[in-house]
């Protein structure tokens, strides 16, 4: 559709893509209805894409089951599965990338790194393997949402993530490997250059003039950082979903 006759003012050739978990949504929550009709309402005058760590059935939980025809593009695992127009379009494996030797060390590497950490709770799912990454959490991915925010107060102070990356990054140095904290009870794991950016290449051939991102893990570390600094998007660093909107109110609706 031609630029006037989606915004009026040019902004019918821009995309804004958005993160999930503290900018389109509270970390791993629902979105809440007004912000789901504010995007809607967006979508009138931009396209709109979401590219979020976690994998797919996370990101519909969080968004709608129908989530894929709400929005131009879904992006999971950083868009290493990845949905245009309401229809699947591509996919990519770590196991295909990394190869099993290194993908068992570092399973075993961190399966005993966990074994001898001594948290005030541990639950199940340590390792949750993707489609394009490895997900780790130290308290297991199946806590109660009560556990999960006792554990992220617990890691501010003691920097249990904090550390165990940094020991995985001094242990898989040369590896080719990422980690990146992007929630609250866990890290991701993924090849180099697998972080969110990686979406950027499928949208290149739909030539878009301007890629807004939102995002609120944007300093060094954080799972939006790369993506934010990229030259092909404009960054926006949100401190919440309410913060989002009110960028948006003034990119878009002034
Ligand atoms: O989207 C940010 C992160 O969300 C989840 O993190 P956590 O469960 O630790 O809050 C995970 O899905 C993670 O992969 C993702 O990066």
């Amino acid at each position: 559709m031609a630029a006037a006759e989606r915004g009026g003012d040019g902004s019918g050739r821009a995309l804004c893509l958005f993160d999930v978990d503290g900018t389109l949504t509270k970390p791993r929550q629902k979105i809440t209805p007004e912000m789901d009709e504010y995007i809607q309402r967006l979508r009138e005058k931009v396209k709109i894409g979401v590219v979020g760590g976690s994998d797919f059935d996370k990101i519909k939980e969080q968004l709608g089951a129908d989530v894929v025809c709400k929005v131009d593009y879904v992006f999971a695992e950083n868009g290493l599965v990845a949905y245009k127009a309401g229809k699947f379009f591509a996919k990519q494996t770590i196991q295909s990338y990394v190869g099993e030797e290194i993908l068992q060390d570092l399973i075993n590497y961190c399966l005993n790194y966990m074994a001898k950490i001594k948290l005030p709770k541990k639950r199940g799912t340590f390792i949750e393997f993707r489609n394009g990454m490895l997900n780790i959490s130290p308290i297991g991915r199946n806590c109660s949402q009560e556990e999960r925010i006792e554990f992220f107060e617990l890691d501010k102070e003691m920097m249990i993530r904090e550390k165990f990356v940094a020991d995985l990054q001094r242990e898989f140095a040369g590896k080719g490997l990422t980690f990146s904290i992007g929630g609250q009870i866990s890290f991701d794991v993924f090849p180099n250059g697998w972080d969110k950016r990686y979406c950027l290449g499928i949208l290149e051939s739909d030539n878009y003039e301007t890629i807004h991102f939102f995002g609120d893990k944007t300093s060094p570390g954080g799972n939006d950082y790369e993506i934010f600094n990229d030259p092909r998007t404009i960054g926006h660093s949100v401190t919440s979903p309410e913060d989002t909107r009110r960028i948006c109110d003034g990119l878009f609706f002034h």
